[in-house]
């Protein structure tokens, strides 16, 4: 049994993040509803000759990257009502994720926002990491905020304006950017623009699409030959009129511009409403162009929800193209990119970012059991019933039991939420951050 530390310790060793012995003790003590649970999943795929062992392994190898600007309470357009123990700085984000990924095994990354987390000591940062067994995955750069000391302002546009000192600026940025990434081994700059016009007649939209080619252009050249841009494409919002890159059509476009290291990310929550969204998926599969994701839900906009939480069968449809793709060696396309980018107004951000990570795990294990030599079947002689019969008979499989059992083989927690509220984890930030904490980020 554990000696009773300190309260000071205690509170720190907690945030400090060795709860290893309170998750073994917590999985131990539901064990017998586990084993029901997973041998009855277990038997039932059995039955149907899928290797379960091969399917845990592949959940537990999906590694799913935390963005650093979600680990408080972003707020709406109207208010923000903080939960308390907010991480205060980058380091506090880091120990947040790596708590994370103490409880679930599966969020060995970091997506960093800049300036909002600039790594003032790269070197303490990346021993932080290494201590936690986290890595940075992707930069994220910002050119839709001024920041206090900044000579121009990105009102009208980063990338696409008018006017080349402000276009220079904004390339400056990204390269510092990427400068940030290498000194902490990343190897991916994620560009996100809200450069677009609110009214019709305010921006030529040829001459701001070849602006802002040539401005990547110049970013792409600075870029390490290694690395990757990821150009983020969304629909609307700050602008409402038009967006420079409002479709995956433009983004894809930019990097055909570009070359090879280009790939287009798709944000869930940037599409129309009623955008077949897993038909986009599939055909940047096809093209080789998919470079990731940033998975969250969403009901009418960008509402950075939690993950699978409002149109949970769409997101089973495009993991099932992902997955269809990724098991064809016909397809050409570089490994993608598993990130969330997520808001928090009324759920705990780290109880949020768990419930997205669950859902983005059994989503993605819905997809591995798909039988696809049955479904080319049915779809090659247009037998319409038996390819939807199929996939919606796998998207009522429980698959729960799998994404715990692969936690728990990974060393980690079977329900992470459920550890995490036995442990009273906020209780214990708010004790040591404070009620009024806020962290940067949305
Ligand atoms: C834009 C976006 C982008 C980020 C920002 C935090 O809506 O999805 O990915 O830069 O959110
Ligand atoms: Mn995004």
């Amino acid at each position: 049994m554990f000696h009773q530390p300190t309260e000071e310790t205690r509170i720190k060793k907690i945030i400090m993040m060795d709860i290893n012995n309170q998750i073994q003790e917590f999985n131990h003590k539901n064990r017998a509803a586990h084993t029901f649970r997973f041998q009855y999943i277990s038997e039932l795929l059995s039955q149907k000759g899928i290797d379960v062992q091969a399917i845990i392994q592949k959940i537990i190898d999906f590694q799913i990257a935390i963005p650093s600007w979600a680990l408080g309470t972003g707020g709406t357009r109207f208010g923000r009502f903080p939960g308390g123990g907010e991480p205060r700085s980058l380091e506090e984000k880091i120990e947040d994720i790596g708590l994370l990924h103490q409880l679930n095994r599966s969020s060995d990354s970091i997506s960093l926002h800049i300036p909002w987390d600039i790594p003032r000591d790269p070197a303490a940062v990346k021993s932080q990491l290494q201590s936690q067994g986290l890595k940075i995955d992707s930069v994220n750069s910002n050119t839709f905020q001024d920041q206090p000391d900044q000579p121009f302002s990105y009102k009208f546009g980063s990338l696409c304006h008018t006017d080349a000192a402000v276009r220079q600026q904004a390339i400056d940025h990204n390269i510092a950017c990427i400068e940030h990434g290498k000194a902490l081994d990343s190897k991916v700059l994620t560009v996100w623009l809200a450069d677009g016009s609110n009214f019709p007649g305010q921006q030529h939209f040829r001459r701001s699409w070849q602006r802002t080619a040539d401005s990547l252009a110049s970013i792409y050249q600075a870029m390490p030959h290694d690395w990757t841009m990821l150009i983020e494409y969304k629909p609307y919002e700050p602008n409402f009129y038009s967006m420079v890159i409002p479709d995956w059509g433009s983004s894809y476009s930019l990097c055909q511009h570009l070359g090879k290291n280009a790939q287009v990310l798709v944000d869930l929550g940037h599409h129309l409403p009623n955008t077949n969204i897993e038909q986009i998926v599939a055909r940047l599969m096809h093209f080789g162009r998919l470079g990731g994701f940033h998975f969250n839900g969403s009901m009418y906009g960008d509402d950075d929800l939690t993950t699978g939480s409002i149109k949970p069968y769409q997101f089973f449809l495009i993991f099932n193209e992902l997955v269809d793709a990724m098991s064809d060696p016909a397809v050409k396309n570089p490994p993608l990119a598993w990130m969330i980018d997520a808001s928090h107004n009324v759920k705990d951000p780290l109880e949020d970012l768990m419930q997205s990570v669950q859902n983005i795990l059994s989503t993605y294990a819905k997809a591995l059991l798909v039988d696809r030599v049955a479904l080319a079947a049915a779809q090659e002689n247009n037998d319409v019933l038996a390819a939807e019969e199929l996939l919606r008979d796998v998207f009522a499989t429980d698959t729960r039991a799998l994404v715990a059992e692969a936690s728990r083989q990974a060393g980690g927690a079977m329900d992470p939420i459920g550890v995490y509220r036995s442990l009273e984890i906020r209780k214990q930030l708010i004790e040591n951050r404070g009620k009024k904490s806020v962290a940067t980020g949305l």
